[in-house]
């Protein structure tokens, strides 16, 4: 398959960062069971979100933001349909991944974890908020997956690029993000998110206070 072809079908969306994860090695760390040996890469795209709408936020999730959220989710959710019939007009199978669906409500996850497949196109890494952080935006973007047979080169990681940075931790209200990156506390984020989003019936679990820009990365004097 031309890489051409999704490099221009990606600039035709407005999508700036894509890239291919292979799956042939990693596909039992990071595939369900029954799509193992189906798919040979994974085809990772990121929209930005909005500076605007973020910046608005004070002390939690607001309705301005539960929309942006929904509408970029519905679109990265149209791409990826679009894209994997593209493949599919190619002779090649596209999986759209659900951008933002649970699958599994006892173990809280999606079809598969898009950070990870983002870590393997070399997207970005995963920062001390827990959340893949990009150079070029920061955490401020959602993710999307198409998983295909086509023969794509696959991307490297790339390495932590936080440096010093630590602004993330004095943002996020349940005191969840530490320094040490392996101590982040998944549990009392998760509470924080469900309170509030109860209290202020945003009838949505999110948060996104802690999505910094790529200026965070920038001022912790990483020179
Ligand atoms: C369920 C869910 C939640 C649950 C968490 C449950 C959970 N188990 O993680 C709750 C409601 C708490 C939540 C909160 C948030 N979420 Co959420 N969430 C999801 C969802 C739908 C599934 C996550 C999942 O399957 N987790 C299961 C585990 C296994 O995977 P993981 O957590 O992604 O990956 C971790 C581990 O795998 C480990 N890891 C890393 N490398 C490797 C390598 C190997 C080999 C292994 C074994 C592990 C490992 O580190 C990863 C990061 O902690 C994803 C979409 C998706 N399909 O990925 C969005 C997603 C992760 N959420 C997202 C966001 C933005 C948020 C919030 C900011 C809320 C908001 N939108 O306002 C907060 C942020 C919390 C935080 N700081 O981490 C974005 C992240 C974008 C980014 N820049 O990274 C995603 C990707 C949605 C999207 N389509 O863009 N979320
Ligand atoms: S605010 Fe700084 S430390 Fe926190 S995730 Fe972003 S770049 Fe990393
Ligand atoms: S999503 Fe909210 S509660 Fe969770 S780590 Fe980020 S700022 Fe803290």
């Amino acid at each position: 398959m031309d890489k051409n072809l999704l490099k221009e079908f990606f600039e035709k969306q407005l999508i700036p960062l894509w890239g291919v994860a292979g799956l042939k090695k990693d596909g039992p760390l990071l595939l369900p069971k029954n799509l193992q040996g189906r798919f040979t890469s994974a085809v990772v795209y990121a929209f930005p979100l909005s500076d605007a709408v973020i910046d608005l936020l004070s002390g939690g999730p607001d309705l301005i933001y539960l929309h942006h959220y929904r509408q970029v989710n519905y679109l990265l959710d149209r791409i990826g349909i679009l894209a994997a019939e593209l493949l599919r007009q190619n002779g090649y199978s596209g999986l759209p991944v659900p951008t933002n669906q649970v699958i599994d409500w006892k173990e809280e996850k999606g079809l598969l974890s898009l950070r990870q497949i983002a870590i393997r196109a070399g997207l970005g890494w995963i920062g001390r908020n827990n959340l893949l952080i990009t150079p070029d935006f920061g955490s401020r973007i959602r993710l999307s997956a198409v998983l295909t047979d086509a023969p794509l080169d696959a991307g490297e990681p790339i390495s932590f690029g936080c440096g010093k940075c630590t602004r993330c931790l004095s943002r996020c209200p349940a005191n969840a993000i530490k320094a040490e990156l392996g101590d982040f506390n998944l549990a009392v984020c998760r509470q924080f998110i469900k309170e509030t989003c109860g209290r202020k019936r945003i009838g949505q679990n999110i948060c996104g206070l802690c999505l910094c820009s790529a200026k965070d990365q920038l001022c912790d004097g990483k020179t």
